[in-house]
Formats: C-alpha cells, sequence, structure tokens
C-alpha cells in the first residue's frame, strides 16, 4: 500500500461548499430530511454535507415544475426553448475543468475520463438536443407531437453527469420539465449543474434537482404530479419502478443493468481487440452499463489473446483520480467494493481462475484492481450476473454460432462487442444478437445522435438520438 496526496492545484480549482440545499423553483433552499454526507471514494474524505428530501420537498419541486411547465416552458416556442439549451451547453463547456474535476473526486473516475470522455459528451448532448427543439414535428410522431409535462428523473452514481444530460437535455428540448433525483453517491456535480441553469437564466422551476437516497427516489417517480418517469440504474429497482407505476398514466423509461458479450474471431486484429477489451471492462472502474464484462474469445486464438491482454492489464495505472496519468481509479462506494469482492469471491469458490495485474493499492479509499477470470463457465455467477466493477469472465466459442448462443444467454440485453476482420460476419452478428447496441471493432464509444437502450431486463425506452425524443412526447 501507498499513499498519496491529492493534486492540491487541480483540487482547488472546484469551490466546494460546506452544505448544499435542494434546488427548486430555481433557488436553493433547505431540506427537511436528515442530511448525509458525501466522500471522495478515493481518500475516503467528507466533500459535503447534503440535504435530503423529504415528501414535502419532493411535493414542492413537483409543484415547481408543474406551475413552470403550464405557465412558461410548454408555450414557449421551440427556437426560444433552444436558446437556453444552448447556453447551457456553452456554460457546460466554460466550467469543463471545474465540472471534470468535481466529478472525479465525487465519483473517483480518472480525470482523463471525466475531461475527456463525460463532460464534452454532456456539452455535446446538450448542443444535440437544442437543435432538435424546434424540429420535433420531424421526430417522428406525427405533425404536431406534445410535451408529456413533469418528468421525474432518477440517475445512478457511475456517470453523475452525463446521465442527468441524457436525461434533462431531450426532456427540456421537447417542452417538458423536470425534477431530477441524483444518486446519494455523487450529488455534487448535479448541484453544480443546478448553479449553471440559475447562470443561465433558466426560467424557475424548469428544473428542480432534488437529492437523498432511495426514498426520494421513490417518492418522486410515485408521485402523481409526474407524468413521465426516467430511471437508470439497477435492474432490480428498475422493476420496484414499473411495478410501483403500473395501473397509473405515467410513461416510463428504464435503463437497467447488462452483462455485455465481447466477442473476438480468429481473424481479428489481435492488438486492437486487447484495446477493446481493456476500454471495454476497465474503463470507469467498470461502473458501466453496457461493460464488455464477458470476454468470448475463439478458441483458436485463445492462448495468445490471454497473454497480450495480461501483459496490457499491467501497463495500467490506478491511483488519484486527479492525476491525468490515472487509468484506474477508485470504486465508487464502499457497498460497491463489497459487492464486487463477494461477486469474486463466488468466482473463485465456483472454480474459476482469478488473475489480477500486480499492483499497490492505495492505503485509504475503494481499490479494486484490474481482474480477470478464466475457465469460467456459463452456468458460473460471474458469467450471469452483473459485477459492475473492473473484473472481466473470460468464456470460450469455436463457430459463430456457439457464439451467438452463449453471447444470448443472459437476462439482459444492453450491449454486445464484435472484433473480425469480416465485415459480412459483423452484420450477421449485429442481426442476431440481442442487444441494444452492437459495436464492431471498438466498445464504449457513445454519440448524442446514437439511441441507446436494452431488450430483456437491461430495460425499454431509447436515449438518444431522434429516438430519445419520443420518451419525451405524445
Ligand atoms: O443502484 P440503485 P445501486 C447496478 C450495479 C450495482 C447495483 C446496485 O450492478 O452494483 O446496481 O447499485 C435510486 N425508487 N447498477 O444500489 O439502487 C438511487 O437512490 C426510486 C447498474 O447504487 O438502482 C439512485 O439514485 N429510486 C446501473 C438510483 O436509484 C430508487 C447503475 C440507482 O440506484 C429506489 C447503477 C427506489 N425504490 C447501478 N431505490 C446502470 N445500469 O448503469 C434506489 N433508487
Amino acid at each position: 500500500a501507498f499513499e498519496y496526496a491529492p493534486a492540491p492545484e487541480s483540487r482547488s480549482i472546484v469551490d466546494i461548499k460546506p452544505s448544499y440545499g435542494l434546488f427548486v423553483n430555481g433557488e436553493f433552499v433547505d431540506g427537511h430530511g436528515a442530511a448525509f454526507k458525501t466522500l471522495s471514494p478515493a481518500i475516503e474524505e467528507v466533500l459535503a454535507e447534503i440535504a435530503e428530501a423529504d415528501q414535502a420537498d419532493v411535493d414542492a419541486a413537483v409543484k415547481a415544475a408543474r406551475k413552470a411547465y403550464d405557465k412558461v416552458w410548454s408555450r414557449m416556442p421551440g427556437r426560444e426553448r433552444a436558446k437556453y439549451l444552448y447556453r447551457i451547453a456553452r456554460i457546460i463547456q466554460e466550467r469543463a475543468r471545474e465540472l471534470a474535476v468535481l466529478e472525479s473526486l465525487d465519483n473517483g473516475k480518472p480525470i482523463k475520463e471525466s475531461r475527456d470522455v463525460d463532460v464534452p459528451l454532456v456539452a455535446a448532448h446538450f448542443f444535440y438536443y437544442a437543435g432538435w427543439a424546434d424540429k420535433l414535428e420531424y421526430a417522428g410522431r406525427g405533425a404536431d407531437p406534445q410535451p408529456l409535462g413533469v418528468a421525474g428523473q432518477v440517475i445512478p452514481w457511475n456517470f453523475p453527469l452525463l446521465m442527468l444530460a441524457w436525461k434533462i437535455a431531450p426532456a427540456l428540448a421537447c417542452g417538458n420539465t423536470v425534477v431530477l433525483k441524483p444518486a446519494e453517491t455523487t450529488p455534487l456535480t448535479a448541484l453544480l449543474f443546478a448553479e449553471i441553469c440559475q447562470q443561465a437564466d433558466l426560467p424557475p422551476g424548469v428544473v428542480n434537482i432534488i437529492t437523498g437516497a432511495g426514498a426520494t427516489g421513490q417518492a418522486l417517480v410515485s408521485h402523481p404530479g409526474v407524468d413521465k418517469v426516467a430511471f437508470t440504474g439497477s435492474t432490480e429497482v428498475g422493476k420496484a419502478i414499473a411495478r410501483a407505476v403500473a395501473g397509473t398514466d405515467k410513461r416510463v423509461t428504464l435503463e437497467l443493468g447488462g452483462k455485455a458479450a465481447n466477442i473476438v474471431f480468429d481473424d481479428a486484429p489481435i492488438d486492437q481487440a486487447v484495446e477493446g477489451i481493456v476500454d471495454g471492462i476497465f474503463f470507469n472502474q467498470g461502473h458501466v452499463c453496457c461493460a464488455g464484462s464477458r470476454l468470448l474469445v475463439q478458441e483458436s486464438v485463445f492462448e495468445e489473446l490471454l497473454e497480450r491482454l495480461k501483459r496490457r492489464m499491467s501497463t495500467l495505472r490506478m491511483g488519484d483520480p486527479l492525476d491525468k496519468n490515472t487509468d484506474i481509479g477508485a470504486i465508487n462506494s464502499a457497498e460497491q467494493l463489497h459487492r464486487i469482492r463477494e461477486l469474486s469471491e463466488v468466482g473463485d469458490a465456483e472454480g474459476a481462475e482469478r488473475w489480477a495485474a500486480a499492483c499497490d493499492l492505495p492505503a485509504k479509499g475503494y481499490w479494486f484492481p484490474p481482474t480477470i477470470f478464466t475457465g469460467v463457465s456459463q452456468a458460473h455467477r460471474i458469467a450471469r450476473e452483473e459485477i459492475f466493477g473492473p473484473v472481466l469472465s473470460v468464456l470460450t466459442f469455436r463457430t459463430p454460432a456457439e457464439a451467438v448462443e452463449k453471447a444470448n444467454n443472459t437476462p439482459y440485453g444492453l450491449s454486445a462487442g464484435v472484433w473480425t476482420d469480416k465485415g459480412s460476419r459483423i452484420l450477421s452478428m449485429a442481426d442476431k444478437l440481442r442487444a441494444g447496441v452492437v459495436w464492431a471493432n471498438t466498445f464504449n464509444k457513445f454519440d448524442p445522435t446514437s439511441p441507446f437502450g436494452g431488450y430483456k431486463e437491461s430495460g425499454y425506452g431509447r436515449e438518444g438520438g431522434r429516438h430519445g425524443l419520443e420518451g419525451y412526447l405524445k
């Protein structure tokens, strides 16, 4: 174990207040629930105290959103709404460094990822949906689509700001107003986004941010004043939400877990595939719903690929999320670390062989080294359950048909990857894989113009692209 001092110069560019209230009707207000703390998972230090919204706070936020919807936002011409979204996008770009540092502090992800991936994609989403606001008659749902009303949105901790953008940008473009609840371990960038809404002069009540844990989320999604529920998180909570809103007229979109297969054929460019495998499972510490957590390798290249993969894993640098050379940051919470450890131990007990890159783990904080399991069979729990950490389960196959059968043998269906030199094989695999996204010779590539979402227990509805508008229009 080693000690490190978090890079002080980057830390100093964010101004973290000792405590934060809720953002309701354009202002920060006190919450009525018990305050809770958000930590930096890399150093286990308290970053700030956060207000918890109780039922009365949820009522106030929904009421503010309803009023803004009826009186201002749904009546505003699309081109005027677009101006606000463009303004928000530009402020995000101007404050990009601050947002990236805050995201890395609160979440534990490497600054290289928050700076080069998350924050630029956040701005891109607002720019993209700003462009739709005055063009909705082309959205594909008839000549005169209408917004739904108040959207209650609940997001997870793995991409706090990016999930906020996926939810808020299309909702506002379509003329809905929003009450959003960030995850309890990563509320800070959503609260900074609230400040950005003030800075952009967004009319009060159009965006409301309420903080709290599962009970706050539950109060929000089941509130009778919410017309649309959008959730990203665990399949378990997604199912509970689907049950909670059953029988109401709320529209629901759910983006849940995954257990993606990353399939490598023997004609694939091996080094490129190794990069894609590493990116697929170790990007964001594997806290990715579409992570390539099952590697399916054609038997004839198994040995060579495994050796190159281990060599590449040995070069990954783990440590201070604020150091721009860091590849692997901290696990987001003690609970998540516990889950990863527990499932990995199940892998050991079931007879799979564990290999982890030798690396020093920092003395404080929540860390798990990049790990692979070989000798994994389809019945193993590590081949079936979402680990949501830097842990890869490796399986082999002989024929394309066997690869398809194994890849689809999962309750999930969010994403998949195919590595091959044959274009025809890419197309036939994409047809047969039951996954919302199939990447070919790349992995974890995102773009605001592309729809994203799952089959089966990975949820329903699409976010991103023209399809992402449909979840916010009637
Ligand atoms: O998720 P939760 P957790 C998976 C991943 C992880 C596991 C548990 O496998 O190990 O889920 O993570 C709010 N009504 N994913 O416990 O509980 C909660 O406050 C309404 C995959 O963090 O689903 C938070 O804001 N809301 C995933 C959000 O739901 C409720 C991302 C997500 O938390 C609620 C995260 C309720 N009853 C975890 N209970 C992905 N697909 O990207 C909790 N919440």
